[in-house]
Parts: structure tokens; sequence; C-alpha cells
């Protein structure tokens, strides 16, 4: 530092909590001021090396923005007011109570978005919140994303956290569908820098090969890009999986014993031959069949794929043949193939665990009867849970951390249904699309003022690394973070306290990790407690998950392990090495072994067959969405730094779709669905598939009532005004976002 700095000057190495990458960033800061000066790539980040995408620099953005809410937010008379935390938890808390008294607990639903992931207070005690309000009505955007790969990994490994990801850097071989890591900077598969691992993959000699209706930045790079017709992906798999058979290239190696249902496999494959599927894919019989081959033939090969597999007709079924052709060529739970991580928080013994019964359908919604999975409903089931009468409708929300109006399908639809609520609770960081429906609005600190840690993308990452983030900036007097929001009115709803649910938090944990037959077999729960120490919230739970877990000091001191101080003293974090084969101490299937074709999956290949001869499906033009490197969901379109730039909320048509209806590059297009219409700005691009046209989703912030001054300059128009909520893959409930009929006609 030199003498002319100010003397609050002060550098922290930390990670970006706001997309799956978790990269490692250098926040410089002047504290005395409170104040953001720069945000960088961190180079001694073992797992980022530096990389940074323009989103972080968004941390600073969102530190200052003006709509930020800063206090709580209470509706009177239609307009809303700012009130004390005291008062707003106390209404609240008050109304929720009197709502489950008078209706029960299922009156009440719960919504919980994408940042609760990114959150550990969220992580650590969403489950008590949870709890405390009591609901089965819970929706997430689990169901607009990955629910589909969530059940196809229940079902062959066991839990719905069993997430076999891409060994990117080992890997000589790696197939993608539906994913754009150039773009998302990748998801269910946390790897920092997508752009030099791919490239790195490509110097090594590795083969890239993408299938996507559109050619995406990532397809742009890769040896081989397939066009796809969007829905059709399990098809395309079948008849990967039926050459692979056929051709005598199945190859289990040591998967064999550790595999059943391989035959049946096979049998179900027996009909999609790649001519049978041809028309429906688009791709051509030889392209599949070679891709066949140099997949089975290749040193290390993974295919991976992700939103635009999952959010569609055969989510689930195309998420589990993704894994079926990982077994089928040996390439699951070995080097540069599909492997499953070792968190710091996970378990610390490598034993196979006992399997529960698969959490599918044990209730379902009231309307459409859609099943529960994990402990959680579909959304695209929420706005006619609310708006079909019945006693039993739900007429309360708690939304935390999500747009649900941007984000899930009809819009429309689900915007009227929560005007129509009795009371909702809105925990979010700003007065937009959803929130503005709230009856409160609680606003946690902000993402530099509170600590984190990966506790799910640790889980999802390509190496075993930890890192602790703690807090930049000091959080305003009279704040509160996400986590004592959450307790605070779990306590209140049940005339409990914060206090006490902390406790039974941190007990339960400790139940599980201290004591005879646990990983820390010498140590009371007494000791455990006071070695804690007496410090509330979740660093202390996360103090016990470390050391209790794998690479954890068990409460030794001078042992070498992990522990929160001691990672902490790891400001760049700490790497704990490549991933490492599982199996079969990671399945927690009822046979122990990896179950490759379950009953669920089995019966739902008959859909499939179905839409093999259905030849309306291959003829409409169908809409997909996309992402963009400067954007992030619904909800960083408020952020000048991240705004500027060209218009991104176009609807990118073929050429020959544009001449076919009569549209013209930087003219408008009207597209209407079953459900809605929007108008949009066209950009005629070969990249696109003909027959396909793709909008990005999170726009259309011209809503009346929100408070979001930059986004409304450029407000673009939501694409989920046109998704269905009538669209379904039936065996998750996941909504289908991609492939959704569509006319377009030229408009002025
Ligand atoms: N058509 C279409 N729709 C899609 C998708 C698609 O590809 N196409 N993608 C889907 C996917 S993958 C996802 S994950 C969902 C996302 O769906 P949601 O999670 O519902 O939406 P987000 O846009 O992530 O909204 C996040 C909300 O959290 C608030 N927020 C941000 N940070 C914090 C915080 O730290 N605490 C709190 N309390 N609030 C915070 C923001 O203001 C915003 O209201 O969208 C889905 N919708
Ligand atoms: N910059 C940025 N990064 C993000 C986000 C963001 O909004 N912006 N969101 C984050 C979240 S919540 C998530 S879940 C991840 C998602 O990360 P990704 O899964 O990489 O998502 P996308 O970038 O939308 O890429 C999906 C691709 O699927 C293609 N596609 C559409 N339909 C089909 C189909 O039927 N078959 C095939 N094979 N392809 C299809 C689309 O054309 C698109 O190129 O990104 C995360 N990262
Ligand atoms: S890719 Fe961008 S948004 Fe994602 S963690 Fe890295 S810097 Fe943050
Ligand atoms: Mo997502």
């Amino acid at each position: 530092m030199s003498a002319a700095e100010p003397v609050s000057l002060r550098r922290f190495h930390r990670t970006c909590p706001l997309c799956e990458a978790k990269c490692g960033i250098t926040v410089e800061v002047d504290r005395s001021a409170g104040r953001v000066l720069t945000i960088k790539g961190d180079p001694a980040d073992p797992f980022s090396r530096g990389y940074l995408c323009p989103k972080a620099y968004g941390l600073k953005g969102l530190q200052e923005d003006p709509d930020r809410l800063r206090r709580p937010l209470r509706r009177r008379g239609g307009r809303f007011e700012e009130v004390s935390w005291e008062e707003a938890l106390g209404f609240a808390a008050e109304r929720l109570r009197e709502l489950r008294d008078a209706h029960g607990p299922d009156a009440i639903a719960t919504y919980l978005g994408n940042p609760n992931a990114h959150d550990l207070g969220s992580a650590i005690y969403m489950p008590a919140f949870q709890r405390a309000l009591g609901t089965r009505w819970r929706f997430s955007a689990t169901s607009v994303d990955q629910l589909p790969k969530s059940v196809a990994s229940c079902l062959l490994f066991g839990t719905p956290a069993s997430f076999a990801v891409p060994d990117i850097d080992r890997t000589s071989f790696l197939l993608v569908l539906g994913a754009n890591p150039l773009a998302s900077n990748g998801s269910l598969m946390t790897a920092p820098d997508m752009p030099e691992r791919l490239r790195s993959l490509r110097q090594r000699g590795g083969r890239l090969v993408v299938v996507d209706p559109r050619r995406s930045e990532t397809a742009r790079i890769a040896d081989r890009h397939l066009f796809i017709r969007p829905g059709s992906d399990a098809f395309l798999l079948f008849s990967l999986v039926h050459v692979l058979f056929d051709e005598g290239l199945v190859r289990l190696g040591r998967l064999a014993e550790l595999t059943q249902g391989v035959d049946e496999v096979r049998a179900l494959a027996r009909e999609f031959a790649p001519e049978a599927t041809a028309p429906v894919t688009g791709i051509e019989p030889e392209a599949v069949r070679s891709l066949a081959r140099e997949f089975a033939g290749a040193e290390r090969a993974v295919c991976y794929g992700r939103i635009g597999t999952c959010t569609q007709e055969f989510g689930t079924l195309a998420s589990w043949l993704v894994d079926v052709l990982n077994v089928l060529t040996g390439n699951l739970d070995r080097p540069g193939g599909a492997m499953f991580p070792r968190p710091a928080t996970g378990p610390a013994e490598e034993r196979p665990r006992k399997a529960g019964r698969v959490p599918y359908g044990r209730w379902r919604s009231r309307v459409r009867e859609l099943p529960e999975f994990a402990g959680e409903l579909p959304v695209a089931a929420l706005a006619e849970e609310i708006d079909s009468a019945g006693e039993a409708r739900v007429r309360a929300l708690v939304t935390v951390a999500g747009n649900p109006v941007l984000s899930t399908p009809n819009g429309t639809r689900l915007a009227k249904a929560l005007e129509s609520l009795e009371f909702v609770l809105s925990v979010d960081i700003y007065l937009n699309e959803t929130s503005r429906f709230a009856d409160v609005i609680l606003p946690p600190t902000s993402p530099l003022e509170r600590t984190n840690y990966d506790l799910f993308f640790q889980a999802l990452s390509v190496r075993n690394v930890a890192k602790w983030t703690p807090r930049v900036l000091e959080p305003p007097p009279d704040s509160k973070a996400q986590w004592e929001i959450l307790l605070e009115l779990a306590a209140r709803v049940n005339g409990t306290t914060l206090e006490a649910i902390d406790d039974l938090v941190l007990e339960n944990l400790l139940g599980a990790t201290v004591g005879e037959g646990r990983s820390c077999p010498d140590l009371s729960p007494e000791e455990a407690r006071r070695r804690l120490g007496p410090v509330r919230g979740p660093e202390r739970i996360l103090d016990l998950m470390l050391r209790a877990g794998p690479y954890g000091d068990r409460f030794r001191d001078e042992a070498p392990g992990l522990s929160l101080a001691k990672l902490a003293a790891e400001e760049h974090g700490v790497d704990l090495g490549p991933l490492e084969p599982r199996l079969p101490a990671a399945l927690a299937t009822a046979s122990g072994r990896i179950e490759l074709a379950p009953e669920l999956l089995v019966q739902d290949v008959a859909r499939l067959r179905q839409a093999l001869d259905d030849r309306t499906r291959r003829e409409s033009l169908v809409l997909v969405g996309r992402r963009h490197l400067r954007s992030n969901n619904s909800w960083m379109h408020n952020l000048p730094a991240l705004a500027k730039g060209p218009e991104r909320c176009t609807l990118l048509v073929s050429p020959s779709d544009a001449e076919r209806l009569g549209l013209r590059d930087g003219g408008r297009a009207g597209v209407r669905s079953r459900v809605g219409a929007v108008v949009a700005s066209v950009r005629v691009t070969d990249e696109m598939m003909p027959g396909v046209v793709s909008l990005p989703h999170g726009h259309g912030h011209d809503a009346p009532g929100t408070r979001l001054r930059v986004a409304g300059e450029k407000p673009g128009v939501s694409s989920n005004l046109l998704t269905d909520e009538a669209r379904l893959d039936a065996l998750s409930g996941n909504a289908v976002l991609n492939g959704i009929p569509v006319e377009v006609t030229a408009a002025s």
C-alpha cells in the first residue's frame, strides 16, 4: 500500500456469490466510507486463477444501487411505507399465524428463488423456516430448472443431490447438450473460467461437441455443432445408446458389477434407431452413428446436459439418458468422466448409506394432482392453486429471493393470482415485478455485507475446494442478515425464539456428528458445544460441519484438517484435490447399485414412443431461451454497468424463417403462444436453426408499482408471458420453457 492511499483502504479476497462459477474476487474498499473502490479477479485463488466475468463488478453497483431496499416496506392503502423491523416482522408473523389458524398450514405457500442457493444463511436455516410454517405447498425455482436432473439422479444413484458432474479438466471428449457455459459460466458444474477450461481441453487434443438449436457462444468454439429440434434430446440420446448396443460399443468396465438394468435399457433403446429419430431431432442418422463411435472411442468422455435438456417436455428422460451414456461407456465415476465431488461439509465416512424411499409423489397438488418431489411441488401449479376455487386453496404466499412473475410460466396468470391473495410476504432486496404484490417486504443485507460459504456449489465442483467468504463491509445499523429474518419470522410465528431454533439446528447436527459411532467419536456434545463457542448463526454450524467432515480436524486442534478458523486463515481458499472415484460408497439406492432402468423412467418411455409418431410436433415454430453474460435471470438489470450496451431482449430468427414470415433485421415481431403475446425486436441470424426462435427470459421490467429505475429504461419483454403452465415434463412436473409453439408475425 503506498503512502498516498487512504489508510482505510483494505483489500479482501472473497468469492463472487452471483453465479455457480464461484470466482475468487479481490475487493478493495474504503472502509471508513463503507465504499467499494474496485472489484478484480483474484489470481491467487487456486480454482478461478484470476478469472472474472462482468457481473462481478455488479456487486459494487448492487451495493450502491439507490433502488436496493434497505428498510422493511409495508403496504398501506396501495402505497409502500418504510417501517421498523419490529413492526414489519410483528405484522407479517401475525398475519401468517392468523391464516394458518383459520385455514391450516397449507393455506400458506412458499416460493424460494435462486439466490437462496448462494447464501449460507439460507442454506443452513431454510429447512427450519419451512418447518416452522409447516406447509406442504412449497415451490421453488427448482421446478423451472434442474428438477428433472434431480429426479433422474435420485432414481439412478439414490438422492436428489446425487449429481455427477463433468470432470472437464481431464476429459478428452465433452458432449454438451442444452447448455451454453460461455454465457452462463456453467451450471451443476462449478468450474470458474469456462473459456480457459474449454481452450485447454482442445489444446490437449480433446474434442468439444455441442448440441443446441442455436449456434451459441459455446457452439461457436466447438469442434462440431449439431442443431437439434427443441425438446428432442431424449430421442437423440436414445439413438446414441442404440448405436452403442448395436455396434458392440458398450464397455461398462468396473461399473458392470455396480450397475443393474443394463439389459432393460438395451431393450428400450431398440426402437430408437437413428433412422427412426432423425425426423424428430432433425439430426442425420450418420451424424448420430459417428458421434456414438467417437464418444465410445474417446479415452475419457463425458456427456453433460443442462437447462435445454431439463426445461423441456422429456426433461427427466433426457437427464437420465445423459448418465446412461456415461455409464454404458464406463465413464461414470472415473477421471475425465462424470464424477461425484466430495465437499468439505459432506459426510466424513465413505460408506454406502441406507436407502430411503424415493421422495416422489408422497403428496400431490390439489388442482392438477402433480407429484411432490423432495418436499416440493412444481411451480407451474402455483397460480392454479391460488385462483381455483376451493376451501383448500392457497391464500397467502411467502417468497424468499424469488421473482416468479418473471421466472415461471404464464406470468400474466400468476400476477393476477398474486393480486388476489389475502397476504404476501417477500423477503427481497428489490421492489420488483413480484414483490410489488407484497403486503410486507423484508430486505436482507447485501452480498458484500454478509459472510458466505458455498454449501451447495462446493458439492457440484469440478475440483474439491473450500473457501470462506467473510463479509467485506459492515452491515448498516438496524439491518438484518437473511438468516436472522428467516429465524425471527419462524420464531414469531410459533411463539418461540431465534435462539431456541438456532440451538435446535445445532443439536440436530451434533446428534449426527458427535459421539460414539459418529465422525467425532471421542467428543461429548457438551465439549463440542463449548469448543464451537457461543456465537450464534451460520458460522457456528458451518464450523461443526467442516470439523466433522471428510477433511475436518475432528476437533483435534493439533491435527491437520479443516475448521472454520483454519479455513479463514487461507484467504484465497484451499484446493482439496481433483475428484476421486466414489462408487459404490456414494450410492444410496435400495439395491446399493446404480439403478439404470428405474420403473418410473421405464414407464415414461411410453410417452416418448408416442411422440415419435406425432407429426405436428415437427412442424410448428417453437421458442427457446438464452442467457447473456451481463445478465442474471431477472434481477441484475437495474445496475447501470451491466445494463448499458445494445438491447439484449431480442428475438433471434433464422434467415429462412424471417423471409417466410416477412420479418426484417431490426424490425419488430409479434410473438403469440397459447397463453400470451409479446412484441420484440428482431435479429435475423443464421445462428438459429430454422423453425426455432430465441428470446431470453427475465426481462419485462415495465410493470406498474416497481422501483427499478434503470431496468425500466430498457424493460424488454418477459418470455414467460409466452411459456405455458399447462406444458410440463409429465414425470417431474418441471415447466417446459424451451420448445413452446408460437406464431410470429411482423409488427410495426
Ligand atoms: N423462460 C425461462 N424462464 C426461466 C429460465 C429460462 O431459462 N427460461 N430459467 C429458470 C431458472 S434456471 C431459474 S434459476 C429461475 C430463477 O427464478 P427466480 O429465482 O424466481 O428469479 P431470479 O431472477 O433469480 O430472482 C431473484 C430474486 O431474488 C432477489 N434477490 C437477489 N439477491 C437476493 C438476496 O441475497 N436475498 C434476497 N432475499 N433476495 C435477493 C431479486 O431481487 C429477485 O427478486 O428462472 C427460471 N425461469
Ligand atoms: N450470465 C448468466 N449466467 C447465468 C444465468 C444467467 O441468467 N445469466 N443464470 C444461471 C442459472 S440460474 C442457471 S440454471 C444456469 C443455466 O446455464 P445453462 O444451462 O448453460 O443455460 P443457457 O445459457 O440458457 O443455455 C441453454 C442452451 O440450451 C439451448 N436449448 C434450448 N432448448 C434446447 C433443447 O431442447 N435441446 C438442446 N440440446 N438445447 C436447447 C439454448 O439454445 C441455450 O443455448 O446459468 C446460470 N448462469
Ligand atoms: S462467472 Fe461472473 S458472476 Fe459467476 S461467479 Fe464468476 S464473476 Fe461471479
Ligand atoms: Mo437456474
